[in-house]
């Protein structure tokens, strides 16, 4: 059975606990306790990142990356597929996936928000005003990007790649305090996916090592 290396609370580990969830896929959790540090013990050795979420395949393969880890998925269980059959429409997907992972996640990642109070001195007031700026800007550009595309879901009706990545940022978002009410489509997108059973599955309170 593959390893999974999780955090209940990582926007990008709950990214693959969705497309697990959604393809009927067991794997050994493992926590690595983010808040504590975790990641820059052991586990590091393994994953030179100190990011989670990675995947130890049952062959002893380690896949960093999230986004790697969904395509592995999509390549070893391919159903239901995650990506529509038509390559134009799949890109399309991965378009919306991409602007959420790689240019409004990472700008508010722990490390860059602890960078930013810890080296950097910058006060929670300042701190909040650099995370609200990036996902405010960032959900502003994907309304307008959902608006060609969006059904129940970021691409007509069935969850694809895109929802693995956006439902977990919305909820980060949320934690956060931003308000949501410029932004229809991406919350009519979340509260309709969180009444889907995998969606619900992969929720952060939904997990072994969840606390308050
Ligand atoms: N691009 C990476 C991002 C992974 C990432 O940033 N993970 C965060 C949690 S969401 C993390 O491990 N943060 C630990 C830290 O900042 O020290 C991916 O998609 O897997």
């Amino acid at each position: 059975m593959d390893k999974f290396y999780t955090y209940f609370r990582s926007s990008a580990a709950y990214r693959v606990r969705i497309a697990l969830a959604l393809k009927g896929v067991a794997v050994e959790s493992l926590p690595v306790n983010l808040r504590t540090g975790e990641q820059h013990g052991d586990y590091a050795a393994a994953n030179p990142q100190a990011l989670v979420p990675a995947l130890c395949t049952a062959d002893g393969v380690l896949l960093s990356q999230s986004l790697v880890i969904l395509e592995y998925l999509e390549q070893t269980y391919p159903n239901p597929p995650l990506l529509p059959s038509d390559s134009m429409q799949a890109l399309a997907v991965k378009s919306i996936a991409y602007h959420i992972a790689c240019d409004i996640h990472p700008l508010n990642n722990l490390r860059v928000l602890n960078f930013l109070k810890n080296e950097l001195a910058h006060s929670e007031n300042t701190i909040q005003t650099w995370y609200a700026h990036w996902v405010r800007k960032g959900f502003s550009a994907l309304e307008k990007q959902l608006a060609n595309s969006a059904g129940k879901f970021c691409f007509d009706d069935a969850p694809t790649l895109a929802d693995c990545c956006l439902i977990p940022q919305v909820y980060n978002a949320k934690r956060y305090g931003i308000a949501m009410e410029d932004f229809p489509i991406i919350t009519r997108i979340y509260e309709y996916a969180l009444t889907q059973p995998a969606f619900i599955a992969a929720k952060p309170e939904n997990q072994a090592d969840f606390v308050e």
